[in-house]
């Protein structure tokens, strides 16, 4: 790994060493990543004899549900029980103490923190902070733990931390990936991740109904600014048709980026009350996406943003796409 900041390793696993219990913590809505990182440690954990629990404000997400330790994942309604002596509260993947849990900041000192992530906005909230925002994934970082403390790391631990790693990356595409991201996958296929079949089941486990409702927006999409920006909607009446479920949407503005010399999109989503629209953004030039949803109240990244207004679909289409043909000249 390559990085930025000194990591004090050694300072982390005395942390581990000593606690007799630890307890995993995930973000709010955990992703591939929080939730492969949380299952290997859990796993690692338990074969060192401690006393483990994991878990997240947030339920686990179905599309994970072939993780091995899906099962002792818990829903922690907030942090006050997880103060108790002998007690580590290892965050994973979280940049800071509100995406984590109710009340972590009223931890009592005895009880230790630490941070593992790789945000760049991280606010090194613990005691001990594993953070390198040079790694790819927080699994790259575990992994990283493991090979430092001579853990043993099994087929179902690999297959976490690969679920982790590949989620996290974009499939070894965004610009965080680097050869030791690839170093590291290739040692998970070592020991025994078949890349076909985790592809398949991390992958390729989408409903009709939602295929059924994404082609619906492929097919109107419309190209805006002389083919350099692309927008389309999802009607309320597309869920009731092709039976899609509001989660099934995830993903879908991406796919519009994947146009050749497109370089912003927008998804719009009717929301239930025929009143509101529901905006999300993409960009990868010079038009930020932040800039433009927070002109409407909303923010995010340059990269990704989005925001909510106040109006029927038809309405939106039209303020949305005049304000991107102006942008982009
Ligand atoms: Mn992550």
């Amino acid at each position: 790994m390559i990085q930025s900041l000194p990591i004090d390793w050694a300072e982390a696993q005395a942390l581990l060493r000593k606690a007799k219990r630890w307890a995993i913590v995930v973000h709010e809505k955990p992703d591939g990543d929080a939730l492969g990182s949380g299952a290997a440690l859990t796993s690692w954990g338990r074969r060192l004899g401690k006393s483990v629990c994991w878990g997240g404000t947030d339920p686990f997400p179905a599309i994970y549900d072939f993780l091995h330790e899906k099962a002792s994942y818990r829903r922690f309604p907030n942090a006050l029980e997880l103060f108790q002596p002998d007690t580590l509260i290892v965050c994973l993947d979280t940049s800071n103490q509100a995406r984590s849990l109710a009340g972590m900041e009223e931890r009592p000192r005895e009880v230790p923190l630490l941070v593992i992530d790789h945000h760049r906005d991280n606010e090194r909230y613990g005691d001990v902070n594993i953070v390198c925002p040079e790694a790819s994934s927080t699994a790259e970082l575990l992994w990283d733990l493991a090979l430092k403390s001579d853990w043993e790391i099994d087929r179902d631990e690999a297959l976490s931390l690969y679920t982790a790693l590949t989620t996290d990356s974009g499939r070894f595409s965004f610009s965080s990936t680097t050869p030791y991201t690839h170093r590291m996958a290739a040692a998970l296929l070592e020991r025994g991740v078949e890349p076909q079949t985790a592809n398949r089941i991390i992958y390729n486990n989408r409903s009709l109904a939602a295929l059924n409702l994404w082609g619906k927006v492929f097919a109107r999409t419309m190209s805006l600014s002389r083919g350099q920006a692309l927008l389309s909607w999802i009607e309320q009446s597309d869920f009731s048709e092709s039976g899609a479920a509001p989660e099934e949407t995830e993903g879908l503005v991406n796919e519009l980026m994947t146009v050749k010399n497109v370089s912003f999109a927008v998804l719009l989503t009717e929301e239930r009350d025929l009143a509101h629209v529901r905006v999300s953004l993409r960009s990868s030039g010079d038009v930020a996406a932040g800039d433009l949803a927070a002109r409407w109240g909303g923010g995010g990244h340059r990269q990704a943003a989005g925001c909510r207004l106040e109006t029927s679909l038809k309405e939106a289409i039209a303020v949305v796409s005049r304000e991107i043909e102006a942008l982009h000249g």
